[in-house]
């Protein structure tokens, strides 16, 4: 059978810079003609989750639902990047530990930082209470314990964190 992908699995608060490294890591191995694919969040929930909230139940929905499509593409060699909160650890580890090649990626940044950067407003909604069950705020975000790379986005710039990453790819097979 031809190669397994490689699924980069990004985790992490709203904010903490997930989108912004999964792109730009994207466009690189795009550029260097790798087969790859972006699963985000934001894209995911209105298309393949349209509908789901934010219950622990219809996040796990969310997150098994992105790890379904990661193994089906990675079976085909493709490199698949996730940007989703995915912000219960025994989900997240269910799902990865079901994909062959996967790497756990913690972008990090401490929630007085997102709260201050706020790109979207939502952390201003969810500490009036306008947003429900938002993560960090009124949810749980249950950091990883023992990822595959460690981002501290607040310490270090997109370059470092892409180097990071590339980094990490080019010396392994990530498993
Ligand atoms: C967290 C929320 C919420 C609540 C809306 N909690 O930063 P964003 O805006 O663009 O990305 C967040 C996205 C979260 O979707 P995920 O699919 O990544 O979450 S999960 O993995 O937990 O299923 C945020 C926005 O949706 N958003 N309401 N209550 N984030």
């Amino acid at each position: 059978p031809r190669q397994q992908g490689r699924v980069v699995w990004l985790t992490g608060l709203s904010g903490a810079g997930k989108s912004t490294l999964a792109s730009a890591l994207y466009a690189e191995l795009l550029a260097r003609g790798e087969a790859v694919e972006l699963l985000d969040g934001d894209a995911v929930r209105e298309n393949l989750s349209k509908g789901l909230g934010f219950s622990k139940a219809d996040r796990d929905t969310n997150v098994r639902r992105i790890g379904f499509v990661a193994g089906l593409l990675a079976k085909h060699g493709v490199t698949v990047l996730v940007s989703a909160i995915s912000p219960y650890a025994d989900t997240r580890s269910e799902v990865l530990s079901g994909l062959p090649n996967a790497l756990e990626v913690f972008v990090d940044a401490p929630l007085e930082v997102v709260t201050e950067r706020d790109v979207k407003g939502l952390y201003l909604k969810a500490l009036a209470g306008e947003i429900p069950h938002f993560t960090g705020v009124s949810d749980p975000y249950e950091a990883p314990t023992a990822p595959g790379l460690h981002l501290r986005t607040d310490q270090i710039s997109v370059e470092e964190g892409l180097r990071q990453l590339l980094a990490h790819l080019d010396r392994e097979a990530v498993g």
